[in-house]
């Protein structure tokens, strides 16, 4: 394979930090070498799974969220999608292309979106150790209100990732909406925080997705027991983790954008978009 040197003296991109203090790359478009990193994952033959919770009415984000999945999700690697879902009459079939099946994980489905959302964590590790540990190497866990526009591949695969929220990526520490509440286990003071990391995209290899969902469910429970709910709900929680256990790898905004932000030069490619969705539609 052949490919440009990387040079000393010449940065991959000078607009933006692509390593942080603690040495976790920061994962932007031109920082890195698809080619070189496909090679090594095919080396080691990857198993990537891929997690997604369609719960009542969000089963019909599922359609376009596979489909571009087949497009640019981890091309040419060994993937499961894991749609965890209470309907699963209405999971569409799917053909889909070799080394990628799709398992279908019946679930329960809470009243409260609130609790919809935030219960994925305690189901992720439940799953990732009865069942997901055998499977694959790396999961990526992520909200299904989304579409896949660009490659996102081996690139992100680390011990344990996190994404930057499209919304606070500019922003300073003090206008994270971080959980701000002394009594919750969320809590993050004002002088304290690195980023601000979106709840709809996080993973890593089984060992450390367990840790992480462990660590948020068990802080959720422990507010609910004094009747707390973090402000951001899983987004919080994962922020509290993530400042006491930092992400071995970060993924820019390109990851996890919408349109709702814009369109700053700086995000060079949208490769995963939020669906504008009419809210009322679909949260009963
Ligand atoms: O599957 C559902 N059904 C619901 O009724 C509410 C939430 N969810 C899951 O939680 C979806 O996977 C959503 O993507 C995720 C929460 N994230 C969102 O609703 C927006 N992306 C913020």
């Amino acid at each position: 394979m052949l490919y440009e040197k990387p040079e000393t003296f010449r940065p991959q991109r000078a607009d933006v930090l692509t390593v942080t203090p603690w040495l976790a790359p920061i994962i932007w478009d031109g920082s890195f070498n698809r080619n070189i990193l496909n090679a090594q994952f095919h080396q080691i033959e990857v198993r990537v799974g891929l997690t997604v919770f369609a719960i009542k009415k969000y089963v019909m984000f599922l359609q376009k969220f596979i489909e571009t999945a087949e497009q640019f999700f981890m091309v040419g690697h060994k993937v499961n999608y894991y749609v965890f879902t209470d309907r699963v009459g209405e999971i569409p079939n799917f053909t889909l292309a070799e080394g990628r099946r799709l398992v279908v994980l019946e679930v329960p489905a809470y009243k409260r979106w609130q609790d919809v959302t935030m219960r994925r964590m305690e189901m992720i590790r439940d799953f990732s150790v009865k069942k997901f540990v055998g499977e694959v190497d790396y999961l990526a866990c992520v909200d299904v209100d989304m579409v896949f526009l660009d490659e996102v591949g081996v690139e992100i695969l680390s011990n344990v990732f996190g994404a930057l929220h499209p919304g606070f990526f500019e922003k300073q520490r003090r206008e994270f909406t971080y959980e701000r509440r002394p009594r919750s286990s969320a809590y993050i003071p004002y002088e304290k925080g690195d980023f601000y990391y979106a709840g709809g995209y996080f993973g890593g290899v089984i060992e450390e997705v367990v840790k992480l969902t462990n660590y948020c469910h068990h802080a959720m429970m422990a507010d609910k027991a004094q009747n707390m709910e973090a402000l951001w709900h899983d987004e919080s929680y994962l922020n509290k983790y993530f400042l006491s256990y930092k992400p071995t790898k970060i993924l820019s905004p390109e990851y996890i954008w919408n349109n709702y932000y814009g369109s700053p030069a700086v995000v060079k490619t949208k490769r995963f978009l939020g669906v504008d969705k009419d809210y009322q539609k679909v949260r009963f």
